[in-house]
């Protein structure tokens, strides 16, 4: 037991060594573990190397949306009819309500989505790597690797909705439903009439649902797909996420 115990100390102290020195094999390992943990079925090299071909080797400011399609087909979205919540501007709320209670699903619960969540990554040209620093901000380009990947997983999570879908959007902003977004300009615009019966707003943070954007919300969706809009305080969404006892459909 004693020399077992002794290997795999070793082998632990080896690997945080490695791990340590290179940035880019932290991020490999974290996200085939990630993978592994989530869905044991799941193969993750295949995963990898679906994710790596959208931008190893590329111009970080080249990587278009369509780079990531080998991703989707690789590890696609399952449908989840009723449960799916999309949002704008409402990530902390959105994820401090679905954190403490099972009834809605984000894109971030996804394997896709809570595995690159919050992470930055890019290639170089004439290199094989994954860098996690130096790549290219926001701002100074739009085809870069993280923003393409949130587009391209969004369109997927999006063509998968069904039944009543709920979108958590902002009050608190000039513009709740910005047609900038992503929401607005990848997701709203492929939800199908045919898989939704309706598309449902919970606005936070201030009551806002007679904001005048909304109404290109209601002209962007489907025909067939019924519109509502609710506006819920937050104390509200406090006590339901404190209550298992309130049933999810009655939360708002
Ligand atoms: O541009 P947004 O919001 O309207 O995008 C949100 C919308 C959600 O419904 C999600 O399904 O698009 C999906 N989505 C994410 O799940 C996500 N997680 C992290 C889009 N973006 C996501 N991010 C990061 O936040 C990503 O970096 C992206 O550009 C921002 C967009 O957030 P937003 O402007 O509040």
């Amino acid at each position: 037991v004693i020399v077992v115990l002794i290997v795999i100390v070793i082998i632990a102290v080896v690997l945080g060594l490695t791990l340590r020195q290179n940035k880019m094999v932290l991020f490999q390992h974290f996200f085939i573990c990630c993978f592994c943990i989530f869905r044991c079925t799941t193969d993750c090299q295949k995963v990898w190397d679906a994710f790596e071909q959208a931008y190893v080797n590329k111009d970080p400011c080249k990587v278009a949306v369509e780079a990531y399609d080998p991703l989707i087909v690789a590890a696609p979205f399952k449908p989840q009819c009723n449960r799916m919540i999309f949002w704008s501007k409402t990530k902390d709320v959105v994820h401090g309500f679905t954190e403490k209670r099972d009834c809605f699903v984000t894109l971030e619960d996804t394997l896709l989505g809570s595995v690159l969540d919050g992470l930055t990554w890019c290639g170089k040209e004439g290199s094989k790597g994954t860098f996690t620093t130096g790549c290219p901000g926001w701002s100074k380009c739009k085809n870069n690797p993280v923003l393409s990947f949130w587009r391209r997983i969004s369109a997927a999570f999006a063509d998968v909705a069904c039944g009543n879908v709920t979108a958590m959007l902002s009050g608190s902003i000039d513009t709740p439903f910005n047609s900038t977004s992503i929401f607005a300009s990848i997701e709203v615009v492929r939800f199908q009439a045919s898989r939704i019966k309706s598309l449902n707003v919970v606005m936070v943070l201030q009551s806002n649902c007679t904001d005048s954007s909304l109404n290109n919300l209601r002209q962007s969706l489907d025909t067939g797909i019924t519109y509502s809009c609710k506006d819920v305080h937050e104390s509200r969404i406090q006590e339901c996420g404190a209550k298992p006892e309130i049933a999810c459909g009655a939360c708002w």
